[in-house]
């Protein structure tokens, strides 16, 4: 797995989310928390979009992060000049290439999209930014035309190209096909988008890598526009089991579940409770016939260890679902040491009341205690 780059755009594509609506003391603390983390970009709202954004923007990179803090910025001249002044390192411009969007949006075909991409562009690189053209709507455009604004971008200097799903509609093979084309097409970086309409945006985010591309756009639980775009927290998960030197000392994955809590708080909603790697619920083990693996090997139900992320697996023996290795585990622990047809009798026991309702800890125990004592 070749190198790959990670823009946090919890501030920008986040702060479209409906819930979100981030005060200036907020977006300085998750800029700090996701730069603590360790991503390498951190993408904000456009300086242009109000006076407000401005400022704000200004207070971030006075923060003097190491990360590099990029604006997001429509295909206007005036818009990437606002960058500039604002301090950013970097502009991703966007402008919309299927069909569908340049006639409900701008209204212009694909030589007049590139005549607009230019003059933006050029003054973005001329002031030494890093630059981003990103196509959005990439995977309802045109094979053709969506390589012909790529090859007229690179042409003109572009750092990266980026493919945006934005309407979630593309499916991981889709995403190879595409990103592998764009890949023979361009030298330049490419970086993906990809929204969680129909929940495919990890595993797109994944394929993209696993085809060429460069950089992926994530957000803090995957806030964004709708349902969102691909989870800070799932993707690192999911790279993490295939490229695990690709993670592991670069990200401080031990932060993932704080810096979770801080844009949840900062929203004022819940994270969900079966949320890859830190909902509660995404260490737990259950059935018999799970839990008695897992005690003879952790890898035997878990993709990823929650030690790396400071998290706890729960072996959850109270229910009628366990089975006797867990009990006698269980038994174990309390220092009770139980037989073979022991650990069966009062396995039934426990499924027997666990059929009324589920059994906690506790109530497993004290169930365990009175049947040695009796
Ligand atoms: C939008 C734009 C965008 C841009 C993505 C990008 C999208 O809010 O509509 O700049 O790569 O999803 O297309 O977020
Ligand atoms: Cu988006």
């Amino acid at each position: 797995m070749h190198p790959f780059r990670i823009i946090d755009t919890t501030l920008r594509e986040g702060e479209q989310c409906a819930c979100a609506h981030f005060g200036l003391e907020d977006k300085l603390a998750l800029a700090r928390a996701v730069d603590a983390f360790g991503v390498d970009y951190l993408e904000l709202t456009s300086p242009a979009a109000s006076p407000r954004a401005r400022a704000h923007f200004e207070r971030v990179v006075e923060l003097g992060l190491r990360t590099r803090v990029v604006a997001h910025c429509r295909c206007v001249v005036a818009d990437v000049q606002a960058a500039i002044d604002a301090g950013a390192t970097g502009v991703g411009l966007f402008f919309a290439t299927s069909r569908v969007l340049r006639e409900a949006s701008h209204g212009r075909n694909v030589q007049q999209t590139i005549d607009v991409i230019g003059p933006p562009l050029e003054r973005a690189i001329g002031a030494g930014l890093e630059t981003r053209f990103s196509a959005e709507d990439a995977f309802r455009t045109d094979d053709a035309e969506l390589l012909e604004v790529y090859r007229a971008v690179a042409a003109l200097g572009v750092h990266r190209v980026g493919l945006a799903d934005t309407v979630g509609i593309a499916t991981p093979s889709e995403v190879r096909r595409r990103v592998a084309r764009v890949r023979e097409a361009v030298r330049c970086d490419i970086g993906f988008h990809g929204h969680n309409d129909t929940g495919c945006a990890v595993a797109n985010a994944y394929e993209a890598i696993a085809a060429g591309a460069t950089h992926v756009d994530v957000s803090v639980l995957g806030i964004g526009e709708r349902v969102g775009i691909t989870p800070l927290g799932a993707f690192v998960a999911r790279m993490l089991s295939v490229a695990p030197d690709r993670v592991v000392g670069r990200y401080r994955l031990e932060q993932l579940a704080a810096l979770e809590r801080q844009v949840a708080e900062a929203m004022g909603v819940q994270i969900p409770f079966n949320n890859c790697v830190t909902g509660e619920v995404a260490f737990s083990h259950k059935a018999g016939t799970h839990l008695k693996a897992m005690l003879q090997d952790p890898t035997s139900y878990e993709a990823v260890s929650p030690e790396l992320f400071g998290e706890r697996r729960t072996f959850i023996v109270g229910s009628h679902l366990t089975g006797r290795h867990a009990v006698a585990h269980r038994a174990r622990a309390l220092g009770l040491q139980l037989d073979a047809q022991q650990a069966q009798a009062i396995t039934l026991r426990i499924k027997q009341l666990a059929d009324q309702h589920d059994l906690s800890d506790e109530e497993v125990d004290r169930v365990l205690r009175e049947w040695v004592l009796a």
